[in-house]
């Protein structure tokens, strides 16, 4: 059926076109509007979530016209397409973004005004959209925004989950989750309930040969769920491109419950098979790096994997082009391995229902997919349990171990003789039951594997991926190192900086080519500029000690430094090697005379993240912060000196007031675990300093902003290994200074310490796995070097603002400028200035 308007009458649409408002008075009309007609309430009865929710309409409704412009462009220049796929976005808040990269915030904020509202009371209506965990999550979330500011055609694909990450309450010091329900009211996405995917389940293969002879596969049965599409409009920065991110949501294949079985009686299990199919896109798994190879996992994983590519199989079909030409059209992006099983549907998609042969279809595979890695830790490396396979999707099984034979014998030809060598390559690990390893599967499927920093992407190709190097060859193997969007994490979350940097620079033009930061070296000691660089720190400050005092009610000193660790919790990130260190600082404070503390630098040490809510040490690590919190922040001889604070709840919306408020903070994994890290970039563009080990992107943070602007200690990755041999085989001796910080622990100076025993245990009687004793001597000494540098703060300035002006390179730009051209083969597609984009700067 022709949907499109015929020649004669789009006249009469193009002259009613919505127009995106550009005035004040016209978005005050919109806000107006839609409080009278979309919410049906009046100026008698609008508070401010009434407010927020008309002025977020007042905003979709202008961003979904430009969707609808970019999508036409799109589709008529017919170039190739970027599709971006990840079970993370971890979006925050939109609204604040909307109007700034539509460049209309100061007019709304005087509209709101005028109608009686302040604009910061109507942003923090909002809830964050919370779909990801941490890193993985807001890097996808950081692409989105540099692909639409950039003017790439490109969509992400994800799950509307309608429950994001937990809520963390922090109850006696201990975490507790409380579930996320967001959707309540979330004016920034539209359904599209006329798309919708049937996805099958379980059933069984039917195989035979046809007239001709083809062997043909057909898989039939089981079950199906209906998958919805429901889009996310995402506005680039001061351009009209709008691009998609799409979210499916499941639903029972009879739409609500199955009126058949209703009807004779079967009420309970009509209700039961629609809430099973609602399972499946109901809630994120909690897990940051941490795999748990839970059956509705991989559920969540078909699903969507099945309806992204069917969608994107459709759209192609539409353009009649060859199928060869899939690749020249498409460029899929796995982030991560979790939708590898994409690769395996392409195929099926290929040869059962559109008849390709085998090497036809796999040749067009390997040069649509490019999979991303992004850690090295055993446990968080995706492994799916055949007998589970089979069972849920028989037919991708078998085309799983068509891919793993041809690979094989592929490799057996190219290293004749080495069974060793295809045990360790296999996709299939033969164990005890047999497991299919993703992260293989994704390099066999794919024509790139990058990493997500130097080290990280060196450090794949020497340890976990080495044999696929020999294999592939090297050029298969690239690095990305990871970027951030500037336009969140500077322009929004630190608007005075921002403001400070547009007026030295010749305006806006650094949010989007960030080496601009540059010209910020000449005022590195300029008197009046560092004045007010330092002033709007201190601004940033008084507003996060606002906040402790509002959430946890203690008074912190905004003149003491504060040294901030928000990230999730993980042993890897070794929030311990912190909290021991902060138990230090106490132990050294206490033995201090009143004169020799009247030297030291007071210090407030801020600490944030969830801890999954398995992880038992994750937890245990939360709970000894708060006791130590409890203990520090009380005692009359500490005062100012030493306050600790545990942020409850950190998420991206937090994070924004949390970044521009730091002096230090703290990215101190164990050499070799963090793959990147993206935190440590957003803090350092914000004018803090870091403290932190030769890890992840840590490394190109010091090529890039000079080695006497960091603070680095530790092990390195190098050395690692053989230090936990020497663990478990040699001898090991605790650091004496950490031997005191667990005397203090096993006194029970903060609670009983059997709460804390498994934590301390872990180091002194289990290898010390994350090498905490090897490094605290180490850190403790470059704590002490932080303070000494801090009281010198002509000196400290001058540092922050000779990194900022350094940190062009971390832009998510360069990122995504660098994926297009060394993976992607994708170009911008350029726009035209027709679009009523707001004017400000
Ligand atoms: C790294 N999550 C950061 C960031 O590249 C890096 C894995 C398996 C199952 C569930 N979650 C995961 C991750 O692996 C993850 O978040 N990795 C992070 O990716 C972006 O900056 O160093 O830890």
């Amino acid at each position: 059926v022709e949907a499109s308007i015929p020649e004669p009458q789009r006249d009469a649409w193009k002259k009613f076109q919505a127009k995106p408002f550009v005035s004040k008075d016209d978005f005050e009309k919109e806000v107006v509007r839609h409080v009278e007609t979309t919410l049906a309430r009046s100026m008698f009865n609008c508070d401010e979530t009434a407010a927020y929710a008309a002025a977020s309409l007042a905003f979709r409704d202008r961003l979904i016209t430009e969707w609808n412009r970019t999508q036409q462009r799109q589709t008529f220049a017919d170039t190739k397409r970027v599709y971006y796929l990840s079970l993370e976005f971890l979006m925050g808040r939109a609204l604040d973004n909307a109007m700034l990269n539509v460049g209309l915030k100061n007019i709304a904020k005087e509209g709101l005004s005028e109608l009686g509202f302040r604009i910061e009371d109507i942003i923090n209506q909002e809830h964050d959209a919370a779909l990801g965990n941490g890193g993985l999550g807001r890097l996808a979330a950081c692409f989105l925004d540099s692909m639409a500011s950039l003017n790439f055609p490109a969509w992400g694909y994800g799950l509307r989950y309608k429950y994001g990450i937990f809520k963390q309450e922090i109850v006696d010091g201990y975490q507790v989750e409380v579930p996320d329900y967001w959707l309540d009211f979330n004016p920034w996405e539209f359904p599209r309930h006329d798309i919708v995917v049937d996805v099958q389940f379980y059933g069984g293969v039917r195989k035979y040969q046809d007239e001709a002879g083809k062997n043909v596969a057909v898989w039939e049965g089981g079950e199906i769920v209906k998958a919805t599409a429901y889009d996310v409009p995402i506005p680039g920065f001061n351009t009209p491109t709008t691009n998609n991110m799409r979210l499916w949501s499941s639903k029972a294949a009879s739409g609500e419950f199955d009126f058949q079985k209703f009807n004779s009686g079967d009420y309970e299990s009509s209700v039961a098979d629609q809430q099973r199919a609602e399972t499946i896109s109901a809630v994120l798994y909690p897990n940051d790096n941490l795999d748990r190879g839970k059956e509705l996992r991989l559920k969540q994983q078909y699903f969507w994997v099945a309806a992204s590519l069917y969608d994107i199989v459709r759209r192609f079909k539409k353009s009649k082009r060859a199928w060869s030409e899939f690749p020249d059209q498409i460029a899929i992006q796995l982030n991560d391995t979790h939708p590898t099983l994409a690769i395996v549907e392409l195929q099926r998609i290929l040869i059962d229902m559109e008849g390709l042969d085998w090497d036809e279809a796999w040749t067009i595979v390997t040069n649509t997919f490019g999979y991303t890695n992004h850690t090295v830790l055993p446990e968080a490396l995706e492994k799916w349990s055949v007998p589970l396979f089979q069972n849920l999707l028989p037919r991708h099984l078998q085309i799983i171990y068509d891919i793993n034979m041809f690979f094989l014998q592929s490799v057996e030809r190219k290293f004749p003789g080495d069974r060793d060598m295809l045990g360790r390559v296999s996709i299939i690990e033969e164990s005890q039951p047999k497991m299919v390893r993703m992260a293989f599967l994704a390099i066999v499927g794919s024509h790139k594997v990058n990493g997500v920093a130097e080290l990280h992407s060196d450090l794949i190709k020497t340890t976990i991926f080495k044999d696929f190097v020999k294999i592939f060859g090297p050029d298969k193997f690239t690095n990305v190192t990871n970027g951030i969007t500037p336009r969140r994490w500077l322009h929004q979350a630190n608007p005075r900086l921002s403001e400070l940097i547009a007026s030295k620079t010749g305006g806006l033009g650094f949010l989007k080519d960030l080496n601009v930061l540059n010209e910020l070296e000449k005022f590195a000691d300029d008197k009046e500029f560092k004045k007010e660089w330092a002033e709007i720190k201190y601004a940033n400050k008084v507003r996060l000690a606002k906040y402790i005092k509002s959430t946890t009610g203690v008074t912190v000193n905004p003149a003491a430094l504060f040294d901030i660790q928000v990230k999730r919790i993980h042993e890897y990130k070794r929030q311990q090697l912190n909290i021991f260190g902060v138990i230090h600082r106490y132990l050294t404070i206490k033995a201090m005379t009143p004169e020799e503390r009247k030297k030291l630098a007071p210090r407030v040490s801020i600490f944030g993240g969830k801890a999954a809510p398995g992880y038992w040490m994750a937890k245990t690590i939360i709970h000894l912060i708060n006791n130590v919190g409890a203990v520090v922040n009380k005692d009359p001889d500490v005062g100012d000196l030493l306050k600790v604070i545990f942020l409850e709840d950190y998420n991206v919306s937090k994070a924004e007031i949390i970044t521009p408020a730091s002096d230090v903070s703290e990215h101190i994994s164990t050499a070799g675990t963090e793959a990147s890290g993206t935190s440590n970039m957003k803090f350092v563009l914000n004018g803090g300093l870091i403290i932190g080990t030769c890890d992840g992107a840590n490394i190109e943070i010091t090529r890039e902003i000079g080695e006497n602007n960091i603070f680095l200690f530790g092990n390195l990755a190098e050395d690692v290994e053989d230090l936990r041999h020497t663990h478990n085989y040699g001898s090991h001796t605790l650091d004496p200074d950490l031997v005191k910080v667990f005397d203090l622990i096993k006194s029970n100076a903060f609670g009983d310490a059997g709460a804390f025993g498994a934590l301390t245990g872990s180091i002194e009687d289990h290898g010390d796995y994350y090498l905490v004793s090897d490094d605290f001597h180490s850190y403790i000494q470059t704590q002490t070097l932080v303070d000494e540098a801090y009281k010198n703060q002509e000196e400290w300035i001058t540092k922050t603002i000779l990194s900022v002006a350094r940190m062009g390179f971390f832009s998510s730009d360069r990122c995504i400028n660098e994926y297009a051209e060394m993976i992607w083969n994708v170009e911008p597609l350029p726009v035209g200035k027709e679009s009523g984009l707001g004017k400000e700067e």
